[in-house]
């Protein structure tokens, strides 16, 4: 691997880049297996994101923790098709664009550029849906996640376009989705005085472990983990912004702003919320059985309908940030 003029290195594992903001000493590292962001540590070496210990990091399978990348679909595939829970974008080996002319190193930020082309997608795609290798019918698009860090701020913006010739392939739908993983600190998380989330007022809940809650108006109160909680927040009209604070332990909190754009005009972001706690821990294998009070998953996401004709892009652009 050739060293890149973007302050990136590889580490010991070739499959992971580090990012470095000079000015800042800030750093990220990604894994080229769904450009996923494992991890950031801001200008005072603070990790912000969760990696479980028992991550594969061999590019087997989607990384758990950092920032997975969900795409074309949240959640599992609809009936008929066979594409696994999330998506392909997660699961496949994305491209460091070397020369990409974004890879910038200023006293500001440093940021570099994945990209992936779902035509070379050989993991995740499934049968049964218009993404399926060799299919009738055949979607296509880029995918190009730009990675930027500040001394206290990470930046990931997803642009999904679609690259279909208009003879074989027309418009897509799509859903997508930035699946952050927040360390919690002082395994702090089912502590609802150090963890929680806040800014989800008139959000719609459908939650999937208690469904008698499905269909409820968040209030003003702070959402708090008490044992697994597996819900998506869909914002009310007009509220097309995603700005949450969340407690992380220790007395920190972390803001998360996330837009998204389709095609020239703002959509609503939708915001899961998720912790597995014991017994769905145990039962992943990539899951380190008690990390479950070490982590949130706070989750902006395009999951209203979208779709995207050929030649369309769409934005779907998340901020960290210290408050
Ligand atoms: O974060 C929301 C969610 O859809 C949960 O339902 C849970 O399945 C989680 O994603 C993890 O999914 P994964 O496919 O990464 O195991």
């Amino acid at each position: 691997m050739t060293m890149t003029t973007t302050k990136t290195k590889t580490t010991d594992n070739p499959m992971i880049r580090t990012l470095t903001h000079t000015a800042s000493g800030a750093c990220c590292q990604i894994h080229e297996t769904g450009a996923t962001v494992l991890s950031y540590k801001d200008s005072s070496t603070k990790e912000w994101l969760f990696l479980s210990r028992d991550a594969v990091l061999d590019g087997r399978k989607a990384v758990r923790g950092g920032i997975p990348l969900v795409f074309p679909i949240f959640g599992p595939s609809p009936d008929g098709s066979t594409m696994p829970q999330h998506g392909f974008a997660r699961v496949n080996k994305w491209t460091f664009n070397e020369a990409s002319s974004s890879a910038t190193d200023t006293a500001e930020s440093a940021s570099c550029i994945y990209t992936l082309d779902s035509g070379t997608a050989v993991a995740g795609r499934g049968t049964g849906n218009p993404w399926e290798a060799g299919g009738s019918v055949l979607a296509s698009a880029q995918l190009l996640l730009k990675v930027e860090i500040g001394a206290s701020q990470l930046k990931t913006t997803l642009t999904m376009t679609n690259t279909g010739e208009s003879s074989s392939s027309g418009c897509f739908d799509f859903q997508a989705l930035q699946h952050t993983y927040l360390a919690v600190d002082e395994h702090a998380a089912n502590n609802g005085d150090q963890c929680w989330v806040q800014g989800l007022e008139g959000y719609t809940c459908t939650d999937k472990v208690d469904d008698s809650k499905t269909g409820a108006v968040h209030g003003k109160d702070n959402i708090v983990l008490v044992g697994e909680v597996d819900r998506v927040y869909a914002p009310p009209n007009g509220k097309n912004e995603c700005k949450v604070k969340v407690g992380v332990g220790s007395g920190r909190t972390l803001q998360l702003a996330a837009t998204a754009v389709v095609n020239g005009e703002s959509q609503p972001v939708s915001t899961v919320v998720w912790n597995p706690a014991a017994a769905k821990a145990a039962a992943m294998g990539d899951f380190g059985s008690d990390q479950f009070v070490s982590m949130i998953c706070v989750e902006p996401g395009l999951l209203s309908a979208a779709s995207l004709e050929v030649g369309q892009s769409a934005v779907l652009e998340q901020t960290l940030s210290q408050v």
